[in-house]
């Protein structure tokens, strides 16, 4: 199994990028993106500003007023909000980039994942190259500025292309994820909240590393089954939430019509080696792991029956796979005695994308 490469892309200060390249001359000024509310004339929301305004903490989401007064003193630019533009470019750009990842994820109007697991076998540097070009490629053709993680998972790659915000590029290798995440405040971890960090500043969990000292069922009793275990992972700079590509398989399945209808396994038993070496072939060019392997047999009156499996852990391994498959068949030919059977068939599901880490939470559900 390779080591597994996710790329996150991050356009930088969008919206007001944007406006700075229909008007190049207000480059040089802070600029802020508005959201009126339309109640009065200047009622309403930063949506975000470019890096000139920052400085003076105009940052999105603050009243315009506020904003306003922050850079009373500057020639600073308020224009209102042109969504369908921003749309336009994100479109152009999104074109740009799906190319480059053997899966690609939009995950909103200016981020977005790429899968390059498979095509470049697990390479940071090569990864790190791809991301140089993608940088060169966007700004040559939309002359707008991105940051990039690229890292072992979705997770990594958010946290690192938030940390290397603007116009950056930074890489985190599985052996270094611990060092970059344990001094962070929990807040940089995508989904804790203000309502998630002062819960956890009442456990006295302020860093990351503070976040590891809680076992999984504190974090469950606090937060829930689903907010718990993500928290425990994320601290540990785990995940493996595959990138979802508009392709992205829930299940592989791969059927054969045997030589003649049968009720010995041992006829059956080569097709099913066949067939998962097929499924889990597929598997592998997707950079995915399956959780649970079925064995279908389709009988002479057509009539389907499955049998499944659930693995102790999520596996890319033909071995394991092909086996599960054949103790299948041998136990439903057992238990099924007056059966032929016509067409056999081996169904993977359960999947999620390969992670080139051992997963700890997989061992403890
Ligand atoms: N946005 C918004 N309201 C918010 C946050 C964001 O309207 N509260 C819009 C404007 C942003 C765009 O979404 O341009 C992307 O959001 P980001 O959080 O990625 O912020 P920026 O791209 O503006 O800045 P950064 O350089 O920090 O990524
Ligand atoms: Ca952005
Ligand atoms: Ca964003």
């Amino acid at each position: 199994m390779y080591q597994r490469i996710v790329l996150h892309v991050d356009l930088d200060y969008f919206y007001a990028q944007c406006e700075e390249n229909r008007n190049p001359t207000i480059r040089t000024k802070p600029v802020v993106v508005c959201v009126y509310s339309g109640r009065t004339e200047e009622s309403g929301v930063v949506s975000t500003s470019n890096y000139q305004a920052r400085k003076y903490g105009v940052k999105a989401g603050i009243p315009i007023a506020r904003a306003r007064k922050l850079l009373e003193k500057t020639d600073a630019v308020f224009l209102p909000m042109n969504h369908p533009y921003y749309e336009g470019v994100s479109d152009a750009i999104m074109e740009t980039l799906e190319p480059f990842g053997d899966s690609f994820e939009k995950a909103g109007i200016d981020e977005a994942y790429l899968e390059v697991s498979s095509r470049i076998h697990g390479d940071f540097q090569q990864a790190e190259q791809i991301a140089r070009e993608i940088k060169q490629k966007v700004y040559a053709q939309e002359q707008i500025t991105c940051t990039i993680g690229v890292a072992p998972n979705k997770l990594l790659a958010k946290i690192a292309s938030d940390h290397a915000k603007p116009n950056g590029l930074m890489a985190v290798r599985p052996e270094d994820a611990i060092s970059f995440l344990q001094d962070m405040e929990v807040s940089k971890i995508p989904g804790v909240g203000t309502k998630t960090e002062e819960k956890l500043r009442q456990l006295d969990v302020r860093t990351v590393r503070e976040l590891t000292t809680l076992d999984v069922t504190v974090l469950s009793k606090t937060f829930g089954t689903t907010l718990g275990n993500y928290l425990y992972q994320a601290a540990r700079g785990q995940d493996d939430e595959p990138v979802e590509g508009r392709n992205q398989p829930t299940q592989i399945s791969r059927i054969a019509t045997l030589k003649r209808n049968t009720h010995d396994v041992s006829e059956i038993i080569p097709v099913l080696g066949e067939l998962a070496h097929s499924a889990t072939a597929k598997l592998n060019q997707k950079s995915m792991t399956c959780k649970i392997v079925s064995m279908i047999a389709i009988l002479v009156d057509l009539d389907i029956r499955t049998k499944s499996r659930t693995l102790d852990s999520p596996t890319n391994d033909e071995k394991i796979i092909t086996q599960a498959s054949k103790d299948l068949a041998g136990q439903f030919l057992n238990t099924t005695p007056n059966v032929t059977v016509r067409r056999v068939g081996v169904k993977l599901s359960g999947l999620s994308a390969q992670s080139g880490q051992t997963v700890i939470s997989k061992f403890l559900q």
